[in-house]
């Protein structure tokens, strides 16, 4: 019936897949609460390294959900799901504890990185966001810095005051925030001067054909040029070839993240992938050393 009245026709033939209550997405929605709320959701981590040295600077952490029978449903498919359900606050701490409590645990073993986080729409209006964030480093015993939140433009700019205020509270603190999937979204570049923002990440769509198309590579040229005059870091998604990686460093890019440095793994392979991978990564006996 609503679609028939959103529809100009006045009509509407019914469809399973459209069906937003149908059986399976009942049962998928009951299987998500119940994954959130036992704390069943993975988290696994993508390495960005440095394009001039190519240390691993920092990883982000990416929830997964394994479903017993239904392999690995995509973020894509249950994120929406979760904020539909009203879970996405709890979604949203759970990643961020799990991810913080595998910094620290990083840190005592002398991997200094840090963990970047993915926030919702949803978050950027919960005033209770910055306060539940400083609880968490505390209790992990972990400095501000090491922890970036990833905001995509269009959540921010949905509205963008109260987004604004809630990021600026916790950069105050030293929490680094970036803007996801930039150059897709319609942010207004008056407004990006504004914003407490320290880096932009430059959506994978436009770095993916950016060696065969000459429109992507201009592209991505003006978003580094644009970050850099603003005094942010700029770092490419989706770098999948060495190819990439050299224009990108070129360019004087600052940070690469995609397939060519690693796909994201679960938190016991990255030591492991470290070790064998021989990117270098900075160490945090070094930096107690060296300061
Ligand atoms: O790697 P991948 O297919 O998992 O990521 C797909 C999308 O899901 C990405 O855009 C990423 O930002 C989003 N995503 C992954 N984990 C989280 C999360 O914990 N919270 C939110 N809000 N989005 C996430
Ligand atoms: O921006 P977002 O937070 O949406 O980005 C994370 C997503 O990008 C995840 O789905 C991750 O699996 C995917 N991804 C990471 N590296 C690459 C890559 O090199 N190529 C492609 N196609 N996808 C990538
Ligand atoms: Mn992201």
């Amino acid at each position: 019936m609503y679609a028939a009245k959103r529809a100009a026709s006045g009509f509407a033939l019914y469809s399973a897949a459209s069906d937003t209550n149908s059986a399976e997405r009942l049962r998928l929605m009951g299987d998500l609460r119940q994954a959130i709320e036992a704390n069943q959701l993975a988290v696994h981590y993508q390495p960005k390294a440095d394009l001039s040295t190519g240390q691993v600077v920092g990883v982000e952490a990416l929830a997964r959900w394994q479903l017993p029978g239904r392999g690995l449903v995509p973020p894509d498919q249950f994120i929406p799901l979760a904020e539909h359900l009203g879970l996405i606050e709890l979604l949203t701490f759970r990643v961020l504890n799990r991810a913080l409590e595998q910094c620290r645990l990083w840190r005592s073993r002398g991997l200094e990185v840090g963990v970047a986080v993915n926030l919702s729409a949803h978050s950027l209006r919960d005033p209770e966001l910055p306060e539940m964030v400083v609880q968490l480093l505390r209790t992990y015993d972990l400095p501000p810095s090491l922890l970036e939140l990833e905001v995509t433009e269009s959540a921010v700019m949905a509205e963008a005051e109260r987004a604004g205020a809630i990021l600026g509270r916790l950069h105050e603190r030293g929490v680094r925030v970036s803007i996801d999937d930039f150059g897709t979204g319609y942010s207004s570049l008056a407004y990006l001067k504004r914003l407490p923002v320290d880096q932009i990440k430059i959506d994978r769509g436009f770095v993916r054909d950016m060696l065969a198309n000459d429109e992507d590579a201009y592209i991505v040229r003006t978003i580094v040029e644009l970050g850099h005059n603003l005094g942010l870091r700029v770092v490419a998604e989706g770098v999948e070839d060495r190819g990439t990686w050299d224009a990108l460093a070129a360019l004087g890019c600052d940070i690469a993240q995609g397939y060519v440095v690693s796909r994201p793994l679960p938190a016991e392979s990255f030591p492991p992938w470290l070790e064998q991978s021989g990117w270098p990564v900075a160490s945090s006996e070094a930096d107690a050393a060296a300061s």
